[in-house]
């Protein structure tokens, strides 16, 4: 009866050593694991809404994201959002304040500066676009969305180019042969036409120098900052990456205009 009362106890301690061990072995598993996961989410980014215009008092001041910077993984990294939106796009935002001060435009709403500006004021011409642009852009993509347009924007692109495939290829074509910096667009002319135009530097559909006119309803931004942390020279797969952060109801709501 003793020995079997020894053995006994004997095999309940093997057993809980053998389950410390166990647990131990889980613990230290688990812990870089957990630190990765924070490392690749909120450790390293700061967060949008600290990021405010030099100027408080100026004209033009920083809208947020409506998401946060490593939102749009695996399609655009959290490195090249943060540095677009804090870095670049916030100088946009204050060399613009600084350049419209004391002018005629000093309180005008961006879109009539775009279309007013003196398109040989560089100063004003670039960072009033690149203010406008990156607004249009950061608000135009969007996690969980992609896929395809619907109701009238959907009928519309069909109407213009046969299909959305075909819409696609011709938008991507076009993204791919901008050559230096600058961007593509789908906009609606004043007749109503959908049609895809690329304008370079910072400039857009709205300002007169623009080759198609027109309301914007997507763009691309294809300046290399914009893509080149992750992609380096292969844009194609940056444009590919694209059709899946695209917010469609966003586009809507700008061809309803
Ligand atoms: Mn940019």
């Amino acid at each position: 009866m003793k020995k079997i009362f020894i053995s006994t106890l004997l095999l309940t301690g093997i057993l809980t050593l053998a389950s410390c061990k166990k647990e131990k072995e889980l613990i230290e598993v688990e812990t870089p694991m957990s630190e990765q996961t924070q490392k690749g989410n909120t450790t390293e980014t700061g967060k949008p809404e600290d990021v405010k215009a030099e100027d408080p008092e100026g004209n033009f001041q920083m809208q947020g994201l409506p998401y946060k910077y490593n939102a749009l993984e695996p399609f655009v990294d959290a490195k090249t959002m943060e540095t677009h939106y804090s870095k670049h796009h916030v100088g946009y935002c204050n060399k613009l304040n600084k350049a419209i001060k004391d002018t005629p435009l000093a309180y005008a709403t961006i879109e009539d500066v775009l279309a007013k500006l003196d398109l040989k004021n560089n100063d004003i011409r670039n960072n009033a676009g690149g203010f406008y642009n990156h607004n249009f852009f950061f608000a135009g993509i969007s996690p969980n969305a992609g896929g395809e347009p619907e109701g009238s924007l959907l009928e519309a692109i069909i109407t213009d180019f046969v299909s959305f495939d075909e819409f696609k290829t011709q938008f991507s074509d076009k993204a791919s042969k901008v050559f230096g910096s600058g961007w593509v667009w789908l906009v609606k002319t004043k007749e109503g036409k959908l049609a895809i135009t690329t304008t370079a530097n910072q400039d857009n559909p709205l300002m007169k120098s623009a080759e198609i006119k027109g309301q914007p309803i997507l763009a691309l931004d294809v300046w290399e900052h914009a893509y080149y942390l992750k992609y380096q020279n292969k844009r194609k797969d940056y444009i590919d990456a694209f059709y899946n952060i695209i917010n469609w109801k966003k586009a809507q709501e700008n061809f309803d205009k």
